[in-house]
């Protein structure tokens, strides 16, 4: 009995098969989790979610998954380049089949000794509260249909909806909080230092002007952000746009998301009241191993002990790797253990190439 985790596929179907020979993944024994991104890009996305099925594989949706399901229900048009015809050509019983699959996967996995995620984790949440954040998403995710497909991703990107929803009635509220836990889970990769006067994603049009809008009192007692529990101080902010190498950029307030004990040391140098008893600065760190996909540009970058990196770029040419996932615990301040836990159990090179 071995858990194994295999990073972003994206349609890289041999490779896949390939990979599950090279750790002898025995399905009457062993589980095997993705994180993420099936489909999207490669070649043989069809291929990839019957061998997710047919290995009882346990998935976290992505970013191009949530793409395809788009897709697949009306509400988007897919671009030549997302290679989704093969599964957008079935009758509708079939895309049904695979939908309902994808649907039934959820943000998540949690387990005894680790998380898994397909972009990232927010560090502000109680461990409670990632359980429970990702239970609702999932649960509600499940329920759609075209109808929901084509209100809420219907040609949009997830901020636009985020920017679009207001703060009037209790559906509102909660779908907010519904399209800020995926962007957390299937997109983000920096998080910002802003002030309330800033810009930002997760407030239209800006924090001040909400904040005028609204009023302080009733704003705090809707809480309708999982992400800003004080709009009177600094927060971190998702950044969506960036999608470079893992680095800090200091001067713009930009971190990785994993970079949270930095980032706090680093603004507290520039002012203590901006960190200190402040609920936004609230960075608790996670109580188990991160596995996340999405940033194939962490390959090969020295991430913090306890957050692993999966995606190793397979279907831009480089290769699909596979990871053995802890069955137990882990003491998080064992940190030449938690980098084990980053070294890769299995690789096969990439057959995608490109002209
Ligand atoms: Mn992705």
């Amino acid at each position: 009995m071995a858990k194994y985790l295999i990073g972003d596929i994206h349609g890289c179907a041999d490779e896949f098969a390939q990979l599950l020979e090279k750790i002898n993944f025995n399905p009457a024994e062993d589980e095997l989790y993705l994180a993420g991104d099936l489909v999207g890009r490669g070649p043989k996305p069809k291929e990839v979610l019957d061998l997710a099925i047919k290995h009882n594989a346990k998935a976290v949706l992505g970013n191009y998954d949530l793409h395809f399901l788009a897709c697949l229900y009306g509400a988007r048009e897919a671009k030549e380049s997302d290679n989704f015809d093969s599964l957008l050509n079935l009758n509708p019983e079939e895309k049904q089949y695979y939908a309902s699959w994808l649907q039934e996967q959820g943000f998540v996995r949690e387990d005894e000794g680790f998380y898994l995620v397909h972009a990232s984790l927010d560090p502000t949440w109680l461990p409670e509260q990632i359980t429970d954040i990702a239970q609702q998403a999932k649960e509600f995710f499940k329920s759609w249909g075209a109808e929901e497909f084509k209100r809420f991703f219907g040609g949009k990107q997830f901020y636009i909806n985020l920017r679009e929803l207001g703060f009037a009635s209790h559906e509102e509220i909660f779908l907010r909080r519904f399209f800020e836990s995926l962007l957390v889970f299937t997109i983000c990769r920096f998080r910002q230092f802003k002030t309330l006067e800033e810009e930002s994603i997760l407030l239209y049009p800006s924090a001040q002007q909400v904040l005028d809008t609204i009023g302080k009192d009733k704003l705090q007692k809707l809480a309708p952000s999982l992400l800003i529990e004080d709009y009177s101080k600094a927060y971190f902010d998702l950044n969506i746009g960036l999608k470079g190498k893992p680095e800090a950029v200091r001067e713009q307030g930009l971190y990785p998301w994993f970079e949270f004990a930095r980032a706090k040391a680093e603004r507290t140098k520039d002012n203590v009241r901006q960190v200190y008893k402040n609920p936004n600065f609230n960075f608790l760190g996670f109580k188990k191993p991160v596995y996340f996909g999405h940033w194939s540009l962490c390959n090969g970058f020295p991430l913090p002990p306890g957050f692993i990196g999966t995606d190793t770029s397979c279907v831009f040419g480089d290769r699909l790797t596979a990871y053995k996932l802890p069955e137990f615990s882990v003491n998080m301040q064992d940190q030449a253990f938690l980098l084990t836990l980053a070294q890769p159990i299995a690789e096969v090179k990439s057959t995608i190439k490109f002209n």
